[in-house]
């Protein structure tokens, strides 16, 4: 008889991945946001019949137009884990100033930083959307974490990872032991194991970027671009280009079969569009575990200091082929 897949939470168990003192709330840290990608993709579900489409009228911290949905996301969050014993902060993309939970504290030692809903311009054509998150360690331990605190080095993640709400929901994730992939049996509600130990391939056909922002980038960037659509069968060029607008959905393609994605930086605004510790640094951990590579162009994504919560960063990121390719176009290498 075939064996039943293993379920988020009997996967974690065994797996034994985490560190022995944070087994406990780390496990239901990630179990917790499993929960939230199952409301939010109950929401999105039913987007189109109940009233939910659409902007709220607000305009949010980035400058963005809030979606309706946006705010659904963040508050689905904000609900799951503020009576929570793992999280004590929560920093989001929707809110300028994170929310500090000290009724948690000190027993919750985790502090969340989450773009709720990633690509929300998807949200009224029915195309794919995203959930980004980011766990960092609080390690002062003699009182709360303040703002300054959440902004940290990729490289102090303890995990990171997104859900994807496509044409099946799932669930990936690294704690620093590879990245797992876990799709969502909706007759069930539970998450199984679907792809074990992602590896993305070190070189791919394909590259995402929104290209209709090519007269503003310097000049290595058009030159890499132009160097993708050449005719070379010996390299595998051209590329095909592939650009959904939601960066998880880019990058998970790009994850599974290899590529790239690029969000440059503009002459005009050289930290480009992606934020660091919400979208840059989660994803470029996840890709990183998977044997591929993320950089701003002339530096690691997860070595970027921190200053602050809202910091942008130019984002490439992909097989460590093509990354480093690029790099040296950027870099006018080549
Ligand atoms: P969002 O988090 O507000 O949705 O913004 C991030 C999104 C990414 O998902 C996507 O890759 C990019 O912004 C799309 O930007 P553009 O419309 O400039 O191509
Ligand atoms: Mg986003």
């Amino acid at each position: 008889m075939g064996q039943f897949p293993l379920t988020l939470g009997r996967f974690i168990a065994q797996k034994q991945e985490i560190p022995p003192g944070a087994a406990g709330e780390l496990s239901s840290l990630l179990t917790q946001i499993g929960l939230v990608g199952k409301l939010i993709a109950q929401d999105l579900r039913r987007a189109g019949l109940i009233d939910i489409l659409g902007t709220t009228g607000e305009i949010n911290v980035q400058g963005e137009a809030v979606k309706k949905l946006d705010e659904i996301a963040n508050k689905t969050f904000l609900k799951v884990f503020h009576h929570s014993e793992q999280v004590c902060a929560l920093a989001s993309e929707e809110m300028e100033k994170p929310v500090l939970l000290p009724e948690n504290w000190p027993q919750a030692q985790y502090m969340l930083l989450i773009d709720p809903l990633d690509g929300s311009s998807n949200t009224d054509c029915n195309m794919p959307l995203g959930t980004i998150f980011s766990v960092v360690k609080s390690e002062r331990k003699a009182r709360m974490p303040t703002e300054d605190d959440l902004a940290r080095k990729g490289t102090e993640q303890v995990a990171a990872g997104y859900l994807l709400y496509g044409s099946s929901t799932m669930l990936v994730y690294t704690v620093g032991q590879g990245v797992h992939g876990f799709t969502l049996e909706p007759n069930i509600g539970e998450y199984l194991l679907s792809h074990a130990q992602i590896r993305i391939p070190v070189r791919g056909k394909i590259y995402g970027a929104n290209e209709g922002n090519y007269h503003k980038w310097p000049g290595g960037t058009k030159k890499y671009f132009d160097y993708l659509k050449d005719k070379d069968a010996a390299t595998g060029r051209p590329y095909s280009g592939r650009y959904s607008g939601c960066l998880v959905a880019d990058v998970h393609r790009i994850l599974l079969s290899g590529g790239i994605y690029l969000y440059p930086g503009e002459l005009d605004k050289p930290e480009g569009k992606l934020r660091l510790l919400y979208e840059a640094n989660p994803l470029a951990w996840v890709v990183e575990q998977a044997g591929g590579k993320a950089s701003t162009g002339t530096m690691r994504i997860l070595d970027v200091e921190a200053k602050q919560i809202h910091q942008r960063v130019p984002l490439i990121i992909g097989s460590a082929n093509d990354v480093c390719d690029a790099e040296e176009f950027i870099q006018g290498r080549r």
